[in-house]
């Protein structure tokens, strides 16, 4: 086996200090970690109705009890606008699976992205779809409804509020926070400062590990790397750096989780049992394969049994701590509420009891041998971006040059750099992996399937028009665009890239500078109307009038809402003047209009 220490192909030039970090000084890493410790003496774990309950000082602590009676725990995800409607959704699920015989033992809050922002600037930032906690208390007001183990996974560590949001959630009584996946790859909307940013999750680690329990520091791979990454063994690769991070450099524990994006069954077990050979502690969750859900709940049925019986008999075979994920049917169209939370969770006991009996029909040379390619390719992996980093002049025992040196190289530049498999142009990540990660792949293929499927006229009327497309994210969801950046390069469109989490501003200013004749904006995190209307604005202010499309999750929660859910706003975004496409197809018909229009001219 080949070892490309200590990185960089033909295509990808070696990592330089001066390039990761122009700045002349970074912050101090060590008064960092003592600001963090400091506040460990008065920031403790408060009391929760699930550690009373369980009798446990921390979630590990049960986990490492059910890892060692063989059973199987359950995650739920909850997280309205609303916190009323949280609490209640917090009672009513333990209770309904309670009473099925099957209590589902922790949820997982989803923040409203806005909870990111420092706390005195929320009220005049943007906000999406998720929940916001005014104050310290609303946490520990929802954490009280029942005795569930909270896991404060998204918007508290990798923000600019890590530090009061880890406070908050750890006086709440939670011992997994996380999610450093996030810090490596999301972007508030209109904050620029990385620096900021890592000092305040830098400073909320050192928080977590001086904690006298033990506290999980969550990743979620799929909100960090992994979604981005072609090759299992160079996500396992990052684990292992993140391992070192958190764990060597900061004294915590590290608990990863993956899922969303692994949508081979062979793969997604293969990934657990590399993940369990590694992981120090007790895994939070295996997400659910939500990549695989579509409009149709009974097809949503069929993907939510095929992810789930994967998870089970993964802890079956190689207990690792990761409570099992069912994600409700209707979690593609929008946040599901309450009833479906509950329905799903009832699905996933009835799977775990259904299970029996079908280990023995596995093949498990395929699998372990698979798990041991993951495992050490992403050691391989691992060695060569450590001797790559320290090469470049990063100092891998400094935890904030580390942080932010991976979160500005981003997962495709480090796979480009340090993945194990042979370089190949070909390939969406310009090598053939080791054990392929399924989305990339698949985005790659359904592009090839989406341009094949215009008539050959249309597509020639396309490539004559020498179009040229600004496209762009308004946040961190990128496959829409990755699709769309496929499809539109096969049929010979000019790509102006206009980036993933990009302000208003920016795409119109990137428009304008490329002479671009129209604007792609794929948008999923409830935003669409202000976003689409904020970038009609620039374009307008800028002198220009160009064809807007856009796609994605097309809703936003209404100001006056009590529902709390977002509702679509198809209509108002045609009012204001986009093309809205529900299907990239719809796009390549108005741009075959358009072409014809030109050539007639
Ligand atoms: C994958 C995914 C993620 C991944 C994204 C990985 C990545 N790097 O891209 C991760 C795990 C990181 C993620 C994170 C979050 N997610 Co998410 N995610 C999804 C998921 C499962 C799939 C979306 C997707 O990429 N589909 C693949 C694309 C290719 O298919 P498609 O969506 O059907 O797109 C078609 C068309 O829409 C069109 N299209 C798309 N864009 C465009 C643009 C143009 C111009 C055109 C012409 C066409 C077009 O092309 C496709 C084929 O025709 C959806 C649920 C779902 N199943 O849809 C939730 C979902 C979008 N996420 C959601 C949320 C809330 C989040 C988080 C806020 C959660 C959290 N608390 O952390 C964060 C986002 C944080 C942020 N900064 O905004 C919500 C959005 C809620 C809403 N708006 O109602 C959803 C709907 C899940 C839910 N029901 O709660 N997510």
């Amino acid at each position: 086996m080949k070892m490309t220490l200590p990185g960089g192909t033909a295509e990808e030039p070696r990592l330089a200090r001066a390039e990761i970090f122009p700045e002349p000084e970074l912050p101090d890493a060590a008064a960092l970690i003592a600001r963090g410790r400091t506040l460990a003496r008065t920031v403790t774990v408060g009391p929760s109705p699930f550690l009373a309950e369980q009798g446990v000082s921390c979630e590990n602590d049960y986990k490492r009890r059910a890892m060692a009676e063989g059973r199987v725990m359950l995650h739920a995800q909850i997280g309205f606008r609303d916190p009323a409607r949280s609490r209640r959704a917090w009672a009513e699920i333990h209770e309904r699976t309670a009473k099925a015989g099957q209590a589902v033992e922790r949820y997982g809050i989803c923040l409203d992205f806005s909870m990111g922002y420092p706390p005195a600037e929320r009220a005049r930032r943007p906000r999406g779809t998720g929940m916001i906690l005014e104050r310290p208390e609303d946490f520990a007001a929802l954490t009280a409804m029942a005795p569930v183990a909270p896991h404060f996974g998204d918007f508290v560590l990798g923000t600019p509020a890590a530090v009061e949001n880890t406070a908050a959630a750890l006086q709440a009584g939670a011992t997994a926070i996380g999610n450093l996946g996030q810090f490596c790859t999301f972007r508030l909307p209109h904050w620029n400062d990385d620096v900021a940013t890592t000092e305040a999750t830098l400073a909320a680690l050192a928080l977590i590990a001086a904690q006298p329990v033990e506290v999980a520091v969550h990743s979620n791979l799929d909100d960090g790397f992994a979604a981005l990454m072609t090759d299992l063994a160079s996500v396992l690769g990052v684990v292992l750096i993140e391992q070192h991070i958190v764990e060597r450099l900061i004294g915590g524990r590290i608990a990863h989780c993956y899922g969303h994006s692994f949508s081979r069954p062979l793969t997604r077990m293969a990934f657990q049992h590399a993940l369990a050979g590694v992981a120090t502690g007790p895994g939070t969750m295996v997400y659910g394969n939500t990549t695989i859900y579509g409009e149709g709940m009974g097809a949503n049925y069929a993907a939510l049994g095929s992810y789930l019986l994967a998870d089970i008999l993964a802890q079956r075979r190689r207990p690792s701590g990761h409570a099992i994920n069912a994600v409700p049917v209707t979690e593609a169209e929008r946040i599901p509420d309450i009833d479906e939370v509950a329905e799903a969770q009832r699905f996933a006991g009835r799977l775990i009891e259904r299970a029996d009996g079908w280990d023995a029909m596995l093949d498990h040379a395929e699998l372990d041998a698979t798990a041991a390619l993951i495992l050490e390719g992403g050691r391989r992996f691992h060695a060569c971006a450590m001797a790559g980093f320290a090469e470049a002049g990063i100092d891998t025992g400094n935890p904030f040059e580390m942080l932010l040196a991976l979160r500005r190289i981003g997962p495709r530049r480090l796979e480009r750099l340090y993945g194990q498999g042979d370089p190949d142009a070909d390939r969406p990540g310009g090598r053939r992996p080791l054990v392929e990660a399924t989305t990339i792949g698949e985005l790659d293929r359904l592009a090839e399937k989406t341009a094949g499927g215009l008539a050959a006229r249309d597509r020639a009327r396309i490539a004559a028009a020498g179009f040229r497309a600004c496209v762009a994210t308004s946040d961190v969801h990128e496959f829409g665009k990755i699709l769309l950046d496929g499809t539109l390069r096969r049929l010979g469109v000019g790509l102006v890239d206009a980036g993933v989490s990009s302000d208003p501003e920016m795409v119109a200013r990137a428009a304008k500078a490329a002479n671009a004749d129209f604007v792609a904006v794929s948008t999923y995190n409830g935003v669409a109307l202000d976003y689409i209307s904020a970038l009609k604005r620039s374009l307008a202010g800028l002198g220009l009038d160009l064809p807007v499309f856009v796609g994605g999750r097309l809703n936003q929660i209404p100001d006056a809402s009590n529902s709390s859910l977002p509702v679509d706003v198809g209509a108002e975004l045609e009012a204001a003047g986009a093309i809205v496409c529900r299907r990239i197809e719809d796009m390549l018909k108005r741009l075959v209009a358009i072409a014809e229009r030109r050539a007639a001219r």
